[in-house]
């Protein structure tokens, strides 16, 4: 049986953005001002690992405490964002192709790096849609490490074989195909080229091209 495994920013909503405002304003406070392009790099990262990133591109230290002060600032902020979402903010597609999941009775779990994974599944109202959600909370180890799809996978009581990842960063891709699944990239050919296919959104993928991929 097939199952679907969905990363959640950049591939059911985009919440990116918010990330990149939530950083821009901590960097501030040390004069460094967060460029678009270098947000790229933190598509998909931990949060701590992405802190870790930008002070090493703004060449600043802090200490222990700072950091973690940092880190629960930098959440604050992304939460006055989060807090107002709302079913408007799903992205092209999405809704009716997790239906059509449905109709067709594939399971599909949520296996994002975030951990605020829940909350914002709760503010676009699809909690309740998901067979399993596994999060941030739920792992060790970030992407591109497997760890997470693999959990999904168990969660969905399925073999990785069996498992589409649909995904936008490259550490993302790298993550389901290192866990021996077949991942669907969304975004940009040329980036995601890991990925088995690339997309723009959900609007270009069928059931069928799911039961082609892993037959
Ligand atoms: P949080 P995903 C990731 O979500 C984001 O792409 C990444 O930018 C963020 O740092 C990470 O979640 C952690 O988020 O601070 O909310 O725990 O793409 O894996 O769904
Ligand atoms: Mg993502």
């Amino acid at each position: 049986m097939i199952a679907c495994l969905f990363d959640l920013d950049g591939v059911i909503v985009d919440t990116a953005k918010y990330h990149f405002l939530a950083w821009k304003r901590l960097a501030k406070e040390w004069n460094f001002d967060l460029t678009e392009e270098q947000n790229e790099h933190l598509k998909g990262v931990s949060r701590t690992e992405s802190l870790e990133i930008i002070l090493k591109l703004a060449q600043h230290t802090l200490s222990k405490e700072a950091f973690d002060k940092a880190l629960e600032d930098k959440n604050e902020c992304f939460l006055e964002f989060v807090n107002q979402m709302n079913e408007n903010e799903i992205l092209e597609g999405v809704t009716d192709f997790l239906n059509q999941l449905k109709q067709n009775n594939i399971p599909f779990s949520l296996a994002s790096s975030s951990k605020n994974a829940k909350n914002i599944l709760q503010k676009i109202g699809l909690f309740e849609k998901f067979d399993a959600i596994v999060d941030g909370n739920d792992i060790v180890n970030g992407k591109p490490h497997p760890e997470i799809f693999e959990k999904a996978a168990k969660a969905l009581n399925t073999e990785p074989k069996k498992c589409v990842v649909f995904e936008d960063a490259v550490a993302g891709v790298q993550a389901g195909k290192r866990a021996g699944m077949k991942v669907i990239g969304i975004g940009e050919k040329e980036v995601l080229h890991e990925a088995d296919i690339v997309i723009k959104n959900l609007t270009e993928i069928s059931i069928q091209d799911l039961k082609n991929m892993i037959a």
